[in-house]
């Protein structure tokens, strides 16, 4: 029929590469650009069947974030703006890797009939396409449109050149019926950061709007976004460097600042003292850092920071609202507040934050596992030390915050509470986290709290850590349980890892194969760097 011979025609013009095992890892498939073309077609059509099965719009984008930028990479985002369920990650995998067009046929056919979808009928799929500023993007997004055009009623729309948390914010905002170009995009950050500033309390609200922001756009997607976005605002006074002008993400961006621990590219001893911030190659990563005088090292204010800092904030509301006595409006139960973390959060940051009495939970790396555990609660504030993070807020939750705001003595302190909240759930990335709705949530909190950079690093004191990587033939021989924290195989290294970290003070050691590099990552924490150098060190030759 015209579907059949509609996707053997097309997909016999590519071929995956010769001998690569391709594998979905937690950011989708990543590789050299040049090897990608006929991954993002498939992906291309696994979007359309997406969009087919739910009925609702899907989000394909071709990024490799912090990566080099020779590699390039592709992720699908589901209704919600969120990751890929990760029930459909066999089927990617599978597509990915069929040798030719017959074999492609026949496995979307089985996977069709499988999971029941409308295929090849008179339903409608919609898929939107992004990708970053990679010169390889431009080929594969032509390869992306023509896999979803492959699909019988499916169409795609290209949103160009966008942040990773744009094209995902663009998907949740079209499947709630809402606007859902770019400038609408714009528009709801800027506003509710508006709203935010409206509420601080008289006598704060001088320290951090007085000085200006630096932002290293990593020479990515984030620097040219961050200046559309700065049009719109005020109450902020922000220089953006790094904007496209070098190489991307070679020695700039997030994942450069908080891995090194180095100034970025552009940035020098006239800079010290000012608060600065380093997004990665596609926004999706925020880190804060201070230069200091005399020395190529910084001082980094990293992920864990950046959720100290919204923890405090969502707190202070919530303590407001939880003394509410209005009948009328009180909640039955006290809010559920979620902290969750990886393995990889600063130990001093774990401590700080449940001495602040909240709940710390644990997931293994990657956004769609942390993301999912923040879905649980009524608000539940995630982040990677990376800097990827957000705050999300339960539909539920959110009624009630609207009921609320509605409900209580106008100008009350509960309903200027609920009204940060609210506020809050519309600048922060419900899909996913955005360094873009970072930066302002994080501007307008130190505003709030009249708070400088430096009063923020004070909040607690990183333990001094060294991440290292060991390149490996088969990283999959490593399986680690209980959040990455304990190598379950192959048998024998935990106890020898154990005997390494039980020489050093206070310290901390695990190691986890990567879901994006055919790498071993070595993570360690102790007292002293030294120490911590000296037990990552030790820890890597074990595993080579
Ligand atoms: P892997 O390669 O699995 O460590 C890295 C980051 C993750 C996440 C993904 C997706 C570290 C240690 N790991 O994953 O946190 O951001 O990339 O981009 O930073
Ligand atoms: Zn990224």
């Amino acid at each position: 029929d015209q579907q059949k011979s509609l996707l053997l025609k097309a997909s016999s013009r590519t071929s995956p590469p010769q001998g690569a095992q391709l594998s979905y890892g937690t950011a989708g498939f990543r590789a050299d650009g040049s090897l990608l073309e006929s991954t993002v077609y498939r992906m291309g059509i696994l979007a359309a069947l997406r969009s087919l099965k739910t009925g609702s719009v899907i989000g394909l984008m071709i990024t490799a974030s912090h990566n080099k930028i020779c590699d390039n990479g592709v992720k699908v985002a589901d209704p919600s703006g969120g990751m890929l369920t990760q029930e459909w990650e066999p089927f990617a995998n599978a597509l990915a890797n069929s040798p030719d067009s017959h074999t492609l046929l026949q496995v979307i056919e089985a996977f069709v009939k499988m999971v029941d979808i409308p295929f090849g009928g008179t339903q409608e799929a919609q898929v939107l396409l992004g990708r970053d500023t990679r010169p390889s993007g431009e080929f594969l997004l032509e390869a992306a449109k023509q896999g979803v055009a492959s699909i019988v009623g499916a169409r795609s729309i290209d949103m160009g050149v966008v942040t990773t948390p744009q094209l995902h914010w663009m998907v949740r905002a079209r499947n709630k019926g809402m606007e859902a170009s770019e400038h609408d995009y714009y528009v709801q950050l800027s506003s509710s950061f508006r709203c935010l500033l409206e509420l601080i309390p008289q006598g704060n609200g001088t320290n951090a709007s007085n000085n200006k922001l630096i932002v290293d756009g990593a020479d990515g997607v984030g620097g040219e976004k961050i200046e559309n976005l700065k049009k719109m605002l005020s109450g902020l006074c922000i220089e953006v460097r790094n904007c496209g002008g070098g190489e991307l993400n070679e020695g700039v961006g997030a994942d450069y600042v908080q891995k090194e621990k180095v100034v970025p590219r552009g940035f020098g001893p006239a800079d010290v003292g000012i608060r600065c911030a380093s997004l990665d190659g596609d926004a999706d990563r925020l880190v804060y850092f201070l230069v200091q005088p005399n020395s190529e090292k910084i001082d980094l204010v990293d992920g864990d920071k950046i959720m100290a800092l919204f923890a405090l904030f969502v707190k202070e509301q919530l303590s407001v609202l939880d003394e509410s006595e209005d009948g009328k409006t009180n909640r039955p139960q006290c809010t559920r507040l979620g902290i969750v973390q990886t393995a990889y959060a600063n130990g001093a940051a774990t401590d700080y934050l449940k001495q602040l009495g909240l709940e710390v939970v644990f997931t293994p790396t990657g956004v769609k596992y942390l993301h999912e555990k923040a879905a649980e609660y009524d608000i539940g504030i995630y982040f990677e030390a990376n800097g990827h993070g957000t705050v999300l807020f339960s539909e539920n939750y959110l009624c009630w915050l609207e009921n609320t705001n509605k409900e209580t003595t106008e100008g009350s302190e509960q309903q200027k509470a609920a009204s940060r909240l609210l506020a809050v759930s519309k600048l922060i990335n419900q899909a996913v986290g955005d360094a873009l709705s970072g930066v302002l949530l994080v501007e307008v909190i130190l505003q709030h709290m009249g708070w400088s950079i430096h009063k923020w690093n004070d909040l607690y004191h990183d333990l001094p850590s060294r991440q290292l990587k060991v390149q490996v033939v088969d990283r999959s021989a490593v399986v680690t349980e209980n959040a990455e924290t304990v190598v379950v195989k192959p048998a024998g290294i935990q106890e020898a890892i154990d005997i390494e970290i039980g020489k050093y003070p206070k310290g901390r050691c695990f190691i986890r194969p990567s879901g994006t590099e055919d790498v071993i990552r070595v993570y360690a924490e102790a007292f002293t760097q030294e120490a911590a150098d000296d037990l990552a060190n030790s820890v890597a030759k074990i595993v080579d």
